[in-house]
């Protein structure tokens, strides 16, 4: 068994490659215009109308605004470097690209940083209020600042490393058909499988000659970043999200303090999957377009089980059942979406706009599901 799965990781894991010197020494010449340029502080930010060398620049924006690149002294051109790794690690597969990932660490960044409206700068102590489990710790700036100030540079620098990297080498397949189809990476990891593979290639990148990014941190906050990165990029697996968003209710019911790691732990991995499924809150130009990219991809997995492994995929799979589409939407809106778009808006009312888009795109789909 261990000289099978010492074969399978190596199958799996041999296939890397990290972009050029060149191609870092050329972004790294390019101008980078400010988060207000590219609107990256909207939640109904679109890259449709970017070409890729901005998609670059604005990822070295949001890092240099989170002042990633000065805490953790990145070097400038490995920064470059890493970024161009992690795009040529993304395949061109339909919906789970680096277009995709890109648009996570956009509406991560949009949430770290947005600003409380009753933000008091002169201030710089709370007593943790929204505590009602008899938390008496002071919080700074919590109640008055940003989600930035909850998670710390730390987590910061992981959260956004993880929405880069959460679907890394993604096949267009999901974890079941891994499965079904028996491939290599189903029999590395029987669970979490395509997750597990994405963080795998994650550290393959951050462990690569010239794309070493957290090569200047101490080895302490190296681990604790690794440990953070791990969990947010296999957080992402809807399965992980439905397993704790029981727990995370119940802490928000009860009364969140920030302060406890196990609470903040659970916030990280909803933040994830509120960033990775943000498309269904977007204006409704943009949320039928990348609709119709997830269910080309589901198209694509369908004919390859009919093809390849000759079984008659799910309907979702099933391009026959296209007409299904509004209804499965108005259903993965229900059961996925609106609990946790909702749970956070009732943290922070600031993130009402998502729950509204939410809400729009939900009757949008009713609208045409009731007209066919
Ligand atoms: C989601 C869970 N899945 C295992 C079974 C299907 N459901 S669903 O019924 O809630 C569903 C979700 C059905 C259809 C869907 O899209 C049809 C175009 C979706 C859906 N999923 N719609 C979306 O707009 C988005 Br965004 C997503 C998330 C897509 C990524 C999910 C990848 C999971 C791989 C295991
Ligand atoms: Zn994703």
């Amino acid at each position: 068994v261990a000289i099978a799965k010492q074969s399978v990781t190596l199958e799996v894991l041999s296939y890397h490659a990290t972009a050029t010197i060149e191609d870092a020494q050329r972004l790294r010449s390019l101008r980078v215009p400010s988060a207000a340029h590219f609107r990256l502080h909207d939640f109904s930010f679109d890259d449709i109308h970017m070409d890729d060398d901005e998609t670059l620049t604005a990822c070295i924006r949001m890092f240099l605004d989170l002042d990633l690149v000065e805490r953790f002294h990145m070097d400038y051109e490995v920064l470059c470097r890493w970024l161009l790794s992690v795009k040529k690690n993304y395949r061109n597969v339909t919906y789970h690209n680096w277009r995709h990932a890109f648009n996570v660490a956009q509406m991560m960044f949009s949430i770290l940083t947005f600003r409380n409206k009753h933000y008091m700068p002169k201030t710089d102590a709370f007593v943790c209020e929204n505590s009602r489990i008899g938390c008496n710790l002071t919080l700074s700036l919590v109640q008055a600042t940003q989600w930035w100030n909850v998670f710390g540079e730390i987590e910061c620098l992981a959260l956004m490393i993880a929405c880069l990297c959460h679907d890394l080498d993604h096949r267009g397949t999901n974890n079941s058909f891994q499965i079904k189809a028996s491939s290599p990476l189903a029999q590395l990891y029987s669970t979490s499988t395509m997750e597990h593979h994405h963080f795998d290639q994650c550290l393959m990148i951050l462990n690569s000659p010239g794309n070493q990014l957290l090569s200047n941190i101490s080895s302490e906050e190296y681990s604790r970043v690794l440990r953070v990165l791990e969990e947010a990029i296999l957080s992402t697996d809807l399965a992980v999200y439905f397993r704790k968003r029981g727990a995370f209710f119940n802490v928000i019911r009860e009364g969140a303090c920030w302060k406890h790691d196990e609470h903040r732990e659970l916030l990280r991995a909803m933040l994830m999957t509120v960033c990775d499924l943000a498309a269904i809150t977007k204006p409704w130009e943009v949320e039928k377009r990348v609709a119709e990219l997830v269910s080309s991809e589901f198209f694509e997995q369908g004919d390859i089980e009919r093809e390849e492994l000759n079984i008659t995929p799910i309907d979702l799979m099933n391009r026959e059942k296209e007409d299904q589409l509004p209804l499965m939407q108005v259903g993965f809106i229900d059961s996925i979406c609106l609990p946790i778009y909702e749970a956070f808006s009732r943290l922070s009312p600031q993130l009402e706009p998502l729950v509204d888009g939410v809400k729009k795109n939900r009757a949008k789909w009713l609208e045409i599901a009731a007209a066919q």
